[in-house]
């Protein structure tokens, strides 16, 4: 970790700067599998599991029997736990569910929004080094609240053709209908276009390699909804006195775990505070099984000594993090004052890892600066809001003048007419 000491604010830019990343050579080659899938449907998904995963599958679709199995694998604790996060979840996001009133603007004009579930939506799990089940309890779950009718999941199958059990699990319990064992890029063309097996979907959700990313970039353009622009995980810890230092360098090295792209920023006001955390990183990193994956973390990450608190809190809401964990002795405080940020972490007691899994918010956020005017997933996401409005003919006529004066100022005498039509009834 590099330590940055008081730096000046017309540092900050490129000191906050997400590390640039060129995906134009990826974006060609996901032109050509979004392509390919299009036209060649489930045969292009089949041929490119084979290339890509290595397996050679009869069938896209997880089958019951495959359900039925991975039931009997996952350990009966795991399943407890899987239990305890679903409910604490589903608690969270059933309370965003929200009736709003109908309003009366004038007397007989009445408007009022309802929100209704997203009809068919698309989930993408990804394989790679760690099973992101909770990850489908982050995405399901507000899936089946806010209403969605057909809920797919796609995710890669290994060598023999397998998904991880407690996907499969997981996938099940929270109601989704369809599992594909499809991944990469190629996924999100199913998921965007439709072939024989995959349904087409209206919105698609989910973390991915670039590939993923540049897939759901490209089908947006398309028309396809995507959940949010995407970039590698990240934290802010904020430290002080009062910081355990064990417990510091143990938060930001489970987001350096993630990826070796991941991003780790620890801001103080106190260089010894610094030093003890540094320490205790170190010390920890030895530990890990995952722990060349979190050095490389580290080597792009940075700890920034500050002059004092309100030149901390700039700097945080400059910066924007995806998670904020907010280890200082006013912490109830500090985080009133945030304005820019994914999830804050409150105290010495609550860890980015409780909300990852099973506090009840959602782990799905946004990363790379978008913090500052996009929010996490929630049940918002899997709905859209449509207006109603009734008008009585009393209602009509008291609005009938603003309307037509409005509409022959802009020029639109049809708009006018449309009012007037009605208020010459007799
Ligand atoms: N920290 C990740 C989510 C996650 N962590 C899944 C563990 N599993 C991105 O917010
Ligand atoms: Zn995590």
């Amino acid at each position: 970790m590099r330590v940055i000491n008081k730096p000046s604010k017309n540092q900050w830019k490129q000191l906050l700067e997400r590390p640039y990343v060129d995906n134009s050579t990826v974006l060609n080659s996901v032109k050509e599998i979004l392509k390919s899938v299009e036209k060649g449907r489930d045969g292009t998904l089949k041929e490119l599991t084979k290339k890509f995963e290595r397996a050679l599958l009869t069938e896209l679709k997880v089958s019951e029997e495959e359900l039925a199995n991975a039931e009997k694998m996952v350990p009966g604790e795991l399943k407890t736990a899987i239990q305890q996060a679903k409910e604490n979840i589903s608690r969270f996001h059933q309370a965003q569910v929200r009736q709003e009133e109908r309003i009366e603007t004038m007397p007989g004009v009445e408007c009022w929004r309802k929100s209704i579930g997203i009809e068919k939506v698309g989930l993408y799990i990804p394989g790679g080094t760690a099973p992101l089940f909770s990850t489908v309890l982050m995405l399901a779950i507000p899936a089946v609240i806010a209403g969605c009718k057909e809920i797919i999941l796609c995710t890669p199958c290994n060598e023999e053709g397998d998904v991880h059990p407690a996907i499969l699990y997981t996938a099940k319990l929270v109601g989704v209908n369809k599992i594909f064992k499809i991944g990469g890029a190629q996924a999100i063309a199913a998921m965007a276009y439709g072939t024989e097996s995959v349904p087409a979907v209206y919105k698609i959700f989910g973390p991915g390699n670039q590939y993923v990313t540049a897939a759901k970039q490209l089908v947006q353009m398309q028309g396809i909804a995507i959940d949010m622009p995407a970039g590698p995980s990240e934290v802010c810890v904020w430290a002080d006195e009062t910081a355990n230092p064990s417990f510091v360098a143990a938060d930001l090295l489970s987001q350096a775990e993630h990826g070796p792209d991941s991003q780790v920023l620890l801001v103080s006001t106190q260089a010894e505070v610094i030093d003890k955390v540094i320490e205790e990183v170190n010390r920890q990193v030895q530990m890990l099984p995952r722990k060349d994956t979190a050095l490389k973390a580290l080597e792009n990450s940075k700890a920034i000594i500050l002059e004092n608190s309100d030149t901390a809190m700039d700097m945080i809401n400059t910066y924007a993090p995806e998670h904020l964990i907010l280890c200082c002795c006013d912490a109830d405080q500090v985080a009133e004052r945030i304005t820019n940020a994914g999830s804050v972490f409150i105290g010495h007691y609550s860890p980015e890892s409780v909300g990852d899994y099973a506090s009840g918010t959602n782990h799905t956020l946004p990363t790379n600066g978008f913090a500052n005017a996009y929010s996490g997933v929630s049940v918002d996401s899997f709905v859209k809001k449509i207006t109603y409005q009734k008008l009585s003919k009393e209602g009509l006529a008291s609005i009938s003048n603003t309307v037509v004066q409005m509409a022959e100022a802009e020029g639109l005498e049809a708009h006018a007419q449309a009012v007037r039509v009605r208020m010459q009834q007799n």
